[in-house]
């Protein structure tokens, strides 16, 4: 049954300022066709359930023709439909019934890197060194008396070196798997092509892209090897020292890419930029570079109240002097569930909801990834079943982010759950997920999607929830409390005791809070009286 027609619930160029989006992981996500891989058909039959969830948009991450060395992120072509997805005119009939009901569409822009099976890099294998399609990636003689070693240190985000040489001796740079190789922005011809992309799917339509690997792009001259990874201490950080993100270059490739998305009434890019320091992100959101930037923040915090805090001040100190709300992420494919992270099980549970609670609560853009609002876990593969190139690239020493990845649960008590017509599903699915499923939470009150749902709907219809400031209230020792301008008041419990429940009128609550206090691990929504 298609979802009933529905307008926009805001229009306007800024549309999107306290949207909340929701990450498809297509693969995941509903499978159309019976082959265990979701694709745009499955999502399209599952628009009713975006439409009862109250989101905004929809972000879906890359459908585009691909050797699936990385489940997509490998584009050989950005302007078509990778076969086990649909095809191009599906795509065109989902994004026609996700607007008839009121849905937003954006779609994921991969500018890093290309396919190895992309035809430019097929052309530049040919071609040999010094020609202009070597010119599109970043080729390189090797050091050393044979040009045997890599020209510089860099190591892939995947394990082990960021180049890989070619029969002809030289070296190509890929900060991802070598089947993804970096495409180089200060060649004229890779800006173009990337604009025409962008063209290509807002011709079609679509409301806007998630920039993939914003932070990237620029790479500095000369290319100088940099402060070797055990010595950053800092994965995620890519501070003064890594070399490879976060250059100043990447910030003329932003403000091509926002004059084309300005051509075009009502669009809207956010980008995935891993920099954790407030003014380097808050660059990135200047007024003609992008309309907003995850911050992961949240991400990346314990269960902890001060962390959080700090995440959630950080944040709010990006974006201070910015156009840009906040944007704020609890989990995606890259990473463990919040669910897990939290710990797992009940405890998980609980604390997700309760986290939730806080991301729904605060100002600006939320983005929810396909599952959080069924309270997935990660799930725990055998190595068989492991696909992400994290496991190879690392020596079988790093798992990957399959775990995070596992099938949407939508109905039914076994494997797969309604994702797929067929139990071969590409990432298996585990046994006793019944309770978990879309279908066994809707019919229940107290589930995590009834959860989301009511607090969706408070957020697009109670006053209490308008205006951007956020003011800290004093709380209990281990709690976070803090209010809106419209009255809302949010709480949340972090300590390992039951706090009172402070005056007002509960709008919300993660849990019981019958009896005028506030359990461990529990937020509530209240209106100050
Ligand atoms: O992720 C980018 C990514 O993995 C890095 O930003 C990394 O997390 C960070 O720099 C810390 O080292 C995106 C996609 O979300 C991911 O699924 C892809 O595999 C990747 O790009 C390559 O396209």
């Amino acid at each position: 049954m298609p979802a009933p027609a529905r307008a926009f619930r805001t229009t306007g160029p800024d549309w999107w300022r306290d949207a909340v989006f929701y990450q498809v992981y297509i693969r995941s996500f509903a499978d159309g066709n019976g082959d265990g891989v979701g694709d745009l058909a499955g999502i399209r039959a599952r628009l009713p359930h975006l439409v009862e969830l109250g989101v905004d948009a929809i972000w879906i991450t890359p459908f585009y023709p691909s050797p699936m060395h990385d489940h997509g992120y490998d584009v050989a072509d950005p302007r078509d439909v990778e076969p086990v997805f649909g095809d191009l005119a599906e795509f065109d009939a989902l994004l026609a019934e996700a607007h008839d009901a009121g849905l937003r569409v954006t779609v994921d822009l991969v500018p890093n890197h290309s396919s190895h099976a992309h035809e430019w890099f097929t052309a530049a294998l040919a071609a040999g060194p010094g020609s202009p399609e070597r010119a599109r990636y970043l080729f390189r003689d090797g050091q050393g008396p044979d040009g045997a070693e890599p020209p510089n240190n860099w190591p892939s985000v995947f394990g082990g070196p960021a180049w890989s040489r070619v029969p002809d001796g030289q070296w190509y740079l890929h900060l991802f798997a070598p089947e993804q190789p970096d495409l180089d922005f200060t060649n004229p011809e890779v800006l173009a092509d990337l604009e025409e992309t962008m063209r290509f799917w807002l011709d079609r339509g679509v409301d806007g892209f998630r920039i993939d690997v914003a932070h990237g792009m620029a790479k500095p001259e000369g290319l100088p090897d940099m402060l070797p990874m055990e010595d950053t201490g800092l994965l995620d950080d890519h501070g003064p020292g890594d070399h490879r993100f976060d250059q100043d270059g990447v910030h003329e490739v932003h403000r091509r890419i926002r004059r084309v998305i300005d051509a075009y009434p009502d669009r809207m890019a956010v980008g995935e930029v891993w920099v954790s320091d407030d003014d380097r992100l808050a660059q990135y959101l200047r007024p003609d570079e992008l309309q907003l930037a995850f911050n992961f923040k949240l991400l990346t915090a314990e269960w902890d109240a001060a962390a959080l805090r700090t995440a959630i001040e950080h944040s709010l100190a990006t974006v201070e002097g910015t156009p840009a709300p906040a944007c704020w992420v609890l989990s995606n494919h890259d990473r463990p569930r919040h669910v897990t992270r939290y710990g797992d099980g009940n405890e998980g549970t609980r604390r997700a909801r309760a986290a939730a609670l806080l991301q729904l609560a605060l100002p600006g853009v939320a983005y929810l990834y396909n599952g959080d609002e069924l309270g997935m876990p990660d799930v725990d593969l055998p190595d068989e079943a492991l696909q992400d190139p994290i496991w190879e690239r690392s020596g079988h020493t790093e798992r990957g982010r399959d775990a995070c990845r596992i099938p949407v649960p939508w109905s039914g008590t076994e494997p797969p759950y309604g994702f797929s017509s067929s139990p071969g599903t590409w990432l298996p699915m585990p046994e006793g997920w019944g309770p978990l499923t879309a279908e066994a939470q809707a019919a229940d009150d107290g589930s995590m999607l009834s959860l989301y749902r009511r607090a969706l709907g408070l957020r697009t219809t109670s006053p209490a929830l308008r205006g951007d400031a956020v003011e800290w209230l004093p709380a209990p020792e281990g709690c976070l409390a803090f209010r809106r301008p419209g009255g809302l008041v949010c709480l949340v419990n972090l300590s390992p005791a039951a706090v009172p429940l402070p005056e007002g009128e509960v709008l919300l609550a993660s849990g019981d809070v019958a009896g005028g206090t506030l359990a461990a691990d529990t937020a509530v929504w209240l209106r100050a009286g």
